[in-house]
């Protein structure tokens, strides 16, 4: 019998687990990741750079519900990853990053065998939950099992597992494929008692979503509907609740309208939320005080007591968690209930906002109502900063970006192309900055490439604007940050894209339509001067 190489193996197990994309950048040292690869059911998706297939693997991930698989090399391969592991990290997404390694004994020699680090392991121990050396065979199942486990039953973030060449290449016959998942945690039935008790007898719940909710989004709904609880929704949990739900609360908590909302409350109930500062304290301006009578739903335990502290910890996957509240006795429904302090909130939070936000904001709102079932996903720039603040998503997953967490520029385009390859049926809308674009110039290849429906809006205010306008209040003189930007148009046409410039919404609004007909790729460019 032909022996099986462990590079093989490994894509039957990733196949078995039902990973259908792989993101990756071949070379000579990963060359055995790739034996199985071609004709297989996993498509793979090449980057033109291993932090931009980093991001796309995250929008992938964040759209689909599965992990993001990025293939890389040895040494480069991996330090270009790490910045899009640091920001999956910081935003709990799934991505499993299998990268080659030099073969046992040469790696970290210091002899200067190609692409050797001194600690391969070590360096993406940082950005990783977990990471892997694996120095035999036998020991990939159970790496494999391991990541797969993390990624059901713990807060997913990266996780990593480097394979030596030697090893990739050696027998891997007969090894058994990695065990099945353990299923998704709930809280203990005393835990969730006191906390239906609590519920029962509020008399203005709230309810925090953040990004752990978004695969509960049904759930959710009923429970708040029930007990008339405004929802307040972070930047990864919008559209949870759709716009125009009297209970929507589509608005940041670190504007003090929605902040009142919450410190009015009696009892609030955070799910899947870091109550982090990016999050309720955007601009770091007050810390977020500890929300009243705290019920707290988080798959991962340390997590539980992180930036407030709950009266009633729940440790549990948020659906589950949910159903296992919404089987128990909250008392009889309250319709209507909520929905006045719900929508005042929002309108305050709105009017909070500068003049030039709202106007963005309404901006937004166009995009979203041209294009109802697109996926909006940005980057660090000024339409975005101003989203985050106020904008109502119109489904769950619709609207994510890099101006939150660990705010990378340069994430929007590749994840945007990701997240397209997770839903092919629903158009993507990119919202980068001119500054920020350029970060990532050479991923523009890939939506055509791989036959994507996106539509890449540039909001183009010739240079680091945000940085310019915070070196003025800073009373520092502008430096560095007039960066110039590239002839967009011309760009466009290089890679056969539509171009068209925008400069007034009903402009924006014919363009996005006309994309919205067929299955394209287009670059719109706003010429952010004229909406001042
Ligand atoms: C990798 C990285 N480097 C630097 C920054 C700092 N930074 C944040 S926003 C920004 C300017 C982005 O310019 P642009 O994309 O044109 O957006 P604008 O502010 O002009 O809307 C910079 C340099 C960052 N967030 N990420
Ligand atoms: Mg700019």
């Amino acid at each position: 019998m032909a022996m099986k190489k462990l590079g093989l193996y490994l894509i039957e197990a990733l196949a078995d687990r039902g990973v259908s994309h792989v993101f990756g950048i071949p070379g000579v040292h990963n060359l055995e990741l790739y034996r199985g690869l071609a004709g297989g059911p996993i498509r793979h998706i090449t980057g033109r750079h291993e932090q931009g297939l980093g991001f796309m693997a995250d929008g992938y991930a964040r759209l689909s519900g599965r992990p993001g698989v990025c293939f890389t090399i040895t040494g480069p391969g991996l330090t270009n990853i790490t910045t899009a592991m640091g920001q999956a990290y910081g935003d709990s997404i799934p991505l499993l990053v299998i990268s080659s390694r030099n073969r046992r004994g040469e790696a970290g020699s210091g002899r200067g065998f190609l692409h050797e680090l001194p600690d391969q392991r070590a360096l993406a121990s940082q950005v990783a939950a977990a990471s892997d050396s694996i120095e035999e065979p036998g020991q990939l199942p159970e790496a494999l099992g391991r990541a797969f486990a993390m990624f059901s039953s713990a807060r997913p973030r990266p996780v990593y597992i480097e394979i030596p060449l030697d090893v990739l290449a050696a027998d891997a016959t007969g090894l058994a494929l990695p065990a099945p998942s353990p299923a998704a945690p709930v809280p203990p039935a005393t835990a969730l008692d006191a906390a239906a008790d609590r519920l029962r007898s509020a008399k203005r719940p709230v309810v925090l979503a953040g990004g752990g909710g978004l695969r509960a989004a049904g759930e959710l709904r009923r429970l708040a509907e029930h007990l008339g609880a405004p929802v307040v929704m972070t930047t990864n949990a919008r559209g949870i609740l759709p716009p125009g739900h009297p209970l929507a609360v589509p608005r940041s908590p670190s504007l003090e309208p929605v902040r009142a909302l919450i410190a009015a409350a009696d009892s609030v109930l955070a799910v899947g939320t870091e109550l982090g500062p990016t999050d309720y304290d955007m601009y770091g301006v007050s810390e977020f005080p500890n929300p009243p009578g705290l019920m707290r739903i988080d798959i991962e335990a340390a997590q539980l007591t992180r930036s407030a502290r709950p009266v009633i910890p729940l440790c549990g996957e948020a659906g589950a968690t949910l159903r296992a509240l919404l089987a128990r006795d909250l008392g009889a429904a309250r319709p209507g209930a909520g929905e006045a302090t719900a929508a005042a909130a929002c309108e305050r939070a709105l009017a909070a906002l500068s003049p030039a936000m709202r106007r963005q904001v309404t901006l937004l709102d166009l995009i979203r109502d041209a294009l109802p079932s697109a996926v909006l996903v940005g980057d660090s720039t000024q339409l975005v900063y101003a989203g985050n603040l106020g904008f109502a998503a119109a489904s769950p997953g619709s609207w994510f970006n890099s101006a939150t967490g660990y705010g990378t520029l340069g994430y929007a385009l590749p994840a945007a192309t990701g997240a397209g390859l997770a839903v092919p049926d629903r158009p993507v809308v990119c919202l980068v900055g001119d500054g920020g674009l350029q970060f990532s110039l050479g991923e523009l290849a890939v939506p055509g490439e791989v036959d994507g429906w996106t539509a890449i809006v540039v909001w183009n205010n010739r240079g680091f604007g945000e940085i310019k306008t915070a070196m003025i209040a800073a009373g520092i003189a502008p430096e560095g940050v007039d960066v110039r930007p590239p002839e967009f148009a011309h760009l466009a046409r290089a890679y056969g894209y539509g171009h068209r410039m925008i400069e007034d919404p009903a402009a924006l609004e014919r363009a996005l339509k006309e994309f919205g007909r067929r299955r394209q790729v287009v670059l719109l460019e706003i010429r952010a001067e004229a909406f001042e």
